[in-house]
Formats: C-alpha cells, sequence, structure tokens
C-alpha cells in the first residue's frame, strides 16, 4: 500500500469535513443527509464527472452530489488523449488539475481514465503514418507525463480501454496496426515504471458475463500475469439494458478474474430504459443495479462500484441510444430514483451475505444459486455487518438546536458515546452529560440534540459497543463498528432557508388513487430490508402524504429512509419528508427500512394512503 492508500481515510474524514453534507440539498432545498458514501463505509461508490461541469447552471448542485455522495471520482473524458494532449508537444492539463482538486477537497480517490483507447484521439496521433517505435516513443511519452504528474494523486488508471471486440478479437485500431497487440502489454509495464504502485487495470464493456470478450480478457490477463506484466485489475463497465444480465455468470466471471489474484471494478455503469421510462421500469432498473451490487459486494476481490455520471440530466445514454435514458440514481431534477435507494439498501449491508433480491429476468437464466463463495463462508453463514450512520446539518446559526440522528444496523443492545471535536462548540441541549451515554436503550440515543455554542466547524463521532450478529445467526458482545464521523459548521447569520413549505397533509383523497409497491429487497434469518413505492395513480398531485399498514407479524423497524416511519404495536405510519412531499399524478414516491423479525415475514395485507385504501401492485 502506498501513502496516498495509507492516508485515504484521513482524506475521507477530510472530505467529509469538507463536503459531505453539502451535497444534500434536494432540489426542493430539504437538507439530508442520507449518503451512499456512508452507507458503503470503506467500500468504493463512486460516479464520473462530466468535462467542465463547474461551468453548468447547476454546477453547485450537480458538485454537491458529486462531492458528497461518493468516495471516488473518475474525470469522465478530460483525461483522454483528445483532451488531455491535444497536440504532440503540448499537454493541457488545466481541467485535469481542476478535477483533482475538487476530488481532493471532498477526500475522494480519483480513477484516471484512460491511458490507450481507440477512441476520443486527437487527429495528430490517430490520422498519420507512424512507425512502431515512433507510435511507441509517443505513447511512453504520454504515459510518463500523465500518469507521472498525477503520480501522488490517481489512484486507479483504466490503462487500456476497450481492446477487443465483441467476439473477442483484438480490434484493428491504430494502435493494434502499427504496433501489433503488444501495444497493450507496453502500455502496462510503462505505466507500472513510472508509478511503482498505482492500481493498474484492463477496463471494458460486455465483459460482465461469461463469454467470447470475457474470455479473451481473461486469456490476456493469465497470458499478462504469466510472463509478470504488470496487471492488478479488471473493470467491468456495465452498460445495461433494463432487463439486467445473468448475475449466476457474472459472479463466476468474477470469481475466474478473483483466482488469478486480480481486483475488481464496476467502473461506468448505468442501466438504460425504454423512454418515457415508467414505475415499472424505475422498479426494475433499481432491481438490476441492486443485483449487480450485491454479486459486487459478494465477491471480496470486487472494490468498487462506480456510475458513469449519476444524474439523468447528463448522460451519455440519449444520444447514443435514440430512444432510450433515463439511466442513473438520480432524475434529470436530481431528485433520487428507486435506483438511488436500492443502491443505498445493498450498501448498507455491506458484505454480507445475505440472500439476496430475486434476480429480474436474465438473458440466459439458469437453475443454479449464485456461485460465489468465500472461503470460509457459505452465504447464508457470513455475519452482517454492524454499522453507525450518523446525519446531522451542515450548517447551523449561532445559538441554534439541532439534532444528531444515529441510525443503528445490526447493532443490538448497544452504548453509544458521542463526542465532538474540537470540544466547546457544541453542547448538549437539554443539557446532559457529554459524551452521551445510554445502556440498553438504543432508540434514547438516537436522535441527540445539541445546542451551537460558538464558531467554527465540530466534527461529531459516535461509536458503539453492544451486540452484534454472529455468522449463521445470533447475537455476540462487541465487535468493529464502522461509522460516518459528520461535521456541522456553525455561522453567524442564518442560513439560506429551505424553501419549501411545510406540506399541509391530508389533501381531499380520491378512491383507488394510489398503488403500492411493497417489497423484501433482502432477508436473513433476524431481519430484513423492506422497499415501499408509493404511486399516484390519480390525476391530481397529492400534497402530503401519509401511509398505514399493520404488519402481520412481530416486524418491528429499526430504522428507515426518506420517510418518517413510526411504530406503534403493529401499526407503521410512513410519512413524507418536505422533499418528497409532492407526489405528481402518475409520480412515484419511494422509501426504505430496516426491520427485525421472526416466524414468517408476511407482506402486509392493505395500505392506506391519506385516509384512502391503495391498490396492491406486486
Ligand atoms: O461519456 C463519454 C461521452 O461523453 C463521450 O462522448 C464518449 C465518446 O465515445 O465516451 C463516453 O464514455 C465512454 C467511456 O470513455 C468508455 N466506455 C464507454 C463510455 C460511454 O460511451
Amino acid at each position: 500500500m502506498n501513502s496516498r492508500r495509507r492516508y485515504w481515510w484521513i482524506a475521507v474524514m477530510l472530505g467529509l469535513i469538507l463536503g459531505q453534507f453539502a451535497w444534500s440539498q434536494s432540489s426542493s432545498g430539504q437538507t439530508s443527509a442520507q449518503t451512499l458514501r456512508a452507507a458503503a463505509g470503506s467500500f468504493l461508490i463512486g460516479s464520473a464527472a462530466d468535462s467542465d461541469f463547474w461551468n453548468f447552471s447547476d454546477a453547485a448542485q450537480y458538485e454537491a452530489i458529486l462531492g458528497g455522495q461518493f468516495n471516488i471520482y473518475t474525470p469522465g473524458n478530460q483525461l483522454k488523449w483528445d483532451a488531455v494532449h491535444p497536440q504532440r508537444t503540448s499537454y493541457n492539463f488545466t481541467p485535469v488539475d481542476r478535477h483533482i482538486q475538487i476530488a481532493k477537497s471532498y477526500g475522494q480517490q480519483i480513477h484516471g481514465h484512460t491511458l490507450l483507447w481507440h477512441q476520443q484521439n486527437p487527429g495528430w496521433v490517430a490520422n498519420q503514418t507512424w512507425t512502431a517505435s515512433e507510435l511507441t516513443n509517443i505513447l511512453y511519452d504520454h504515459i510518463d507525463t500523465v500518469v507521472g504528474r498525477y503520480k501522488n494523486d490517481i489512484a486507479i488508471w483504466d490503462v487500456a480501454n476497450e481492446v477487443f471486440d465483441d467476439s473477442g478479437v483484438y480490434r484493428r485500431s491504430f494502435w493494434y496496426n502499427t504496433i501489433g497487440q503488444s501495444y497493450v502489454e507496453l502500455a502496462f509495464k510503462r505505466a507500472r515504471q513510472v508509478d511503482s504502485d498505482v492500481v493498474l487495470i484492463y477496463n471494458d464493456y460486455n465483459i460482465e458475463e461469461i463469454n467470447a470478450k470475457s474470455n479473451a480478457v481473461y486469456a490476456m490477463a493469465k497470458d499478462f500475469l504469466a510472463r509478470g506484466i504488470p496487471i492488478d485489475g479488471i473493470g467491468f463497465q456495465m452498460h445495461l439494458l433494463g432487463s439486467g444480465i445473468n448475475y449466476n455468470s457474472f459472479a463466476q466471471n468474477m470469481q475466474r478474474f478473483a483466482d488469478l489474484g486480480l481486483k475488481i471494478y464496476v467502473t461506468e455503469a448505468d442501466v438504460r430504459l425504454q423512454l418515457p421510462a415508467t414505475s415499472a421500469s424505475l422498479a426494475q432498473q433499481a432491481t438490476v443495479y441492486q443485483n449487480v451490487l450485491d454479486r459486487c459486494l459478494r465477491q471480496p476481490a470486487c472494490q468498487a462500484f462506480q456510475f458513469w455520471g449519476f444524474s439523468d440530466k447528463y448522460s451519455w445514454v440519449p444520444s447514443t441510444f435514440p430512444g432510450y435514458g433515463a439511466a442513473l440514481i438520480y432524475d434529470e431534477q436530481y431528485n433520487p430514483k428507486p435506483a438511488y435507494t436500492a443502491i443505498y439498501n445493498r450498501l448498507l449491508q455491506g458484505r454480507s451475505t445475505t440472500p439476496t433480491p430475486t434476480p429480474n429476468a436474465t438473458s440466459t437464466p439458469t437453475a443454479q444459486p449464485t456461485n460465489t463463495p468465500t472461503a470460509s463462508a457459505t452465504p447464508t453463514q457470513a455475519a452482517p455487518q454492524p454499522k453507525l450512520i450518523l446525519s446531522a446539518p451542515s450548517q447551523v446559526t449561532l445559538g441554534q438546536v439541532f439534532t444528531l440522528t444515529i441510525q443503528y444496523v445490526n447493532i443490538g443492545l448497544q452504548y453509544t458515546t458521542v463526542t465532538s471535536s474540537p470540544a466547546g462548540l457544541v453542547q448538549l441541549d437539554p443539557p446532559l452529560s457529554m459524551p452521551c451515554k445510554y445502556n440498553q436503550h438504543p432508540t434514547q440515543c438516537k436522535n441527540i440534540t445539541f445546542k451551537a455554542t460558538a464558531l467554527g466547524t465540530v466534527q461529531l463521532n459516535a461509536s458503539a459497543t453492544g451486540e452484534v450478529p454472529i455468522a449463521g445467526g445470533g447475537w455476540t458482545w462487541g465487535g468493529a463498528l464502522a461509522q460516518n464521523p459528520v461535521s456541522v459548521t456553525i455561522v453567524n447569520s442564518t442560513p439560506t432557508p429551505t424553501n419549501t413549505p411545510t406540506p399541509t397533509p391530508s389533501p381531499t383523497p380520491t378512491s383507488n388513487a394510489c398503488s403500492v409497491h411493497y417489497t423484501i429487497a433482502s432477508q436473513w434469518n433476524t431481519g430484513f430490508i423492506g422497499n415501499v413505492i408509493v404511486t399516484n395513480t390519480s390525476n391530481t398531485p397529492i400534497n402530503g402524504w401519509a401511509l398505514n399498514w399493520n404488519f402481520a407479524g412481530n416486524q418491528q423497524i429499526i430504522n428507515g429512509w426518506n420517510s418518517s416511519l413510526t411504530q406503534t404495536g403493529n401499526a407503521v405510519v410512513a410519512g413524507n419528508l418536505s422533499w418528497n412531499s409532492v407526489i405528481a399524478p402518475q409520480g412515484s414516491a419511494s422509501f426504505g427500512f430496516q426491520a427485525s423479525y421472526s416466524g414468517a415475514n408476511a407482506v402486509p395485507a392493505s395500505f392506506i394512503l391519506n385516509g384512502v385504501a391503495c391498490s396492491i401492485v406486486p
């Protein structure tokens, strides 16, 4: 491990302080602290960044999500040859430097894309005739200059991109035609010479399943390793259709690369849908994303899950595949889509090998269960990962009382300690002693109220000891807890008020105005993740909503997201948050929760939205 990775956690902490929660102004202005990176812990969750996004009219909103939600960042286009090396003797580093400075300010790792590709090359290199040695020297100069310049910044390089065609044959690119197939290994060797500990990967699309193309990549990687050519990993781009992939084949494919000792990265995920997207196709998309992430998390070699952008407003899909789009996890107004929730939920479970959602239709379904064994555990034996998820407003005014919310995931009775650093900027309100400690009353420590008493930025940390799940079921005392500290900046003036008026609940309902799709996204022997999609099937907007249902068994909600959940006995009320208070005609709101249960985990029999029964969508 090099120093950049040894100190990565320090950088992450810094990034959290600087920007994690700046993102969370949703389109409605509501501050929310749910982030994918917090849910991901040490797993890498990332996005590509658009060219010069800082000039977008909505640059602040874009950057807030890019910096706040993700912990790894890929400049999407501006490290390609045409952008960074426009003339033989001149490089354009200005935009790349800016990407890097932004990513670092959020404590993010940086993924370099790409040192070799058959597309997006400047005319000076692609349209001239070179000898093999001339073109090799040009390639070396490029790698020396670009990898060298970002040696301390870029952690992972896509050394070669899309070298094979779909039949597994080397593309007849100008690189291949001039140098021969050795151009690929020359690039890997040169990159290693320049940066001895950067992760060097091969990146391609349509290699997720076992097929002719992935066989060719596998043969190349095996050959490289046998001959001492440095290669550290494989990037599965994961540009998918809404029908998904064969997840068993994906898992087996990852396993064979892992067996070679290679790391695996999902590098450019998007799931394109036929337009207009429907609530059904968006739900299907969420399932595809969740299944891919699930297989990745269950494969120890899989290091990262990166999207090719995050908002449907800026995606390569619609212009490349007319009639298709809506491929990412936020819509064009930066609202999180069901896919966001699905990803978030699955991240929360960590590398747990608990049962996964039923795979959706795949290209070649097989009857066999997924074959991704870990060395010591069968899929039902691994312990769910205990985690603390902290959230607080990113900015408060001096004297303001604010709430730190702690979600406990896979933690039993706990003893919680909250510390603030530096001390003295906040005090508990009403005043208890600091730190806050409770024993055997976890819910009492879920929301802790503080008062801002001095100007500055304070970081709140929580640690908990308690019962954590053990492999195969049951609980034991202790265990490591992943957590995300949060930082709160105390300012002298009133923060920009959210411009969302408090919604007025209970609009006049009309009968059969809603439908509910309730799914158990995953389930293990003591708990489960539930997802709920509420659709407004009427022709008028719903302004403020409360969804009631009764659990049929002893299900008990532990925590939730995207709605305010209260449970009394077996009766549950899920209320809107301000950012999702309005459900447009034919629109949907999605929320989810984690709950415990024992015995049967029956699905609720009915749902009532604002006093009116909804139809149930299976
Ligand atoms: O997102 C990129 C888009 O802006 C470019 O116009 C396009 C050119 O082909 O490349 C896109 O990114 C590609 C990536 O570099 C490699 N894998 C496929 C991506 C989507 O085409």
